[in-house]
């Protein structure tokens, strides 16, 4: 009784194992796919038509440095001091060459993370990046990022305009100092 179920399972997991596999396949692919965030969109004649923003500053700024190939992380706080929700696009450095929006997410107690499209700042209201939540993907520099240095970033609005600011380099290792971030001025 026993051998002939036991073969009928293992006969049964080789067709529907088999059927599955794909499928996984496929879907694992394109997560790792999304999370490369090779799908960001283009947005550098954006960029370059955007007028300097008015009503929306960013400050804040630090970048957590992580040696290469590992993605470095940008910080920041958005603030929208005007009338309309504003919404953020896009970031861009010429210290970096790939900068992508995303957004740290908790997934069965495991931090992931995914390419963040839809990025809103209320009016009169700020948004924080910082670790474990929204922030830049900076990879690819286009040299050497030593700890202590200020890097230039531009942030992309879809009011069609823009904030270029200055970001500080801080080793990952040491303490996020988020306290220090808000006293810098
Ligand atoms: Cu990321």
């Amino acid at each position: 009784m026993r051998k002939p179920s036991l073969f009928r399972l293992s006969a049964l997991c080789l067709t529907s194992c088999l059927a599955i596999t794909p499928v996984w396949a496929h879907e694992h692919h394109d997560h790792q796919h999304e999370q490369a965030g090779h799908q960001a969109p283009d947005y550098s004649r954006e960029f370059a038509a955007a007028r300097p923003a008015e009503t929306t500053t960013v400050d804040y700024c630090w970048v957590r440095n992580i040696p290469t190939p590992a993605p470095s992380a940008g910080y920041f706080v958005v603030h929208n001091g005007g009338e309309k929700p504003v919404r953020l696009l896009a970031v861009q450095s010429p210290q970096y060459d790939d900068l992508m929006l995303h957004q740290t997410y908790d997934e069965d107690g495991m931090a992931k993370m995914k390419m963040a499209d839809d990025i809103v700042i209320e009016p009169n209201s700020s948004l924080e990046f910082k670790p474990g939540g929204y922030h830049a993907m900076l990879e690819q520099p286009t040299s050497k990022v030593a700890d202590g240095d200020v890097i230039e970033m531009t942030w992309l609005f879809d009011d069609k305009t823009s904030v270029t600011g200055q970001c500080e380099v801080r080793a990952a290792s040491g303490r996020q100092k988020s306290d220090d971030t808000t006293h810098q001025h």
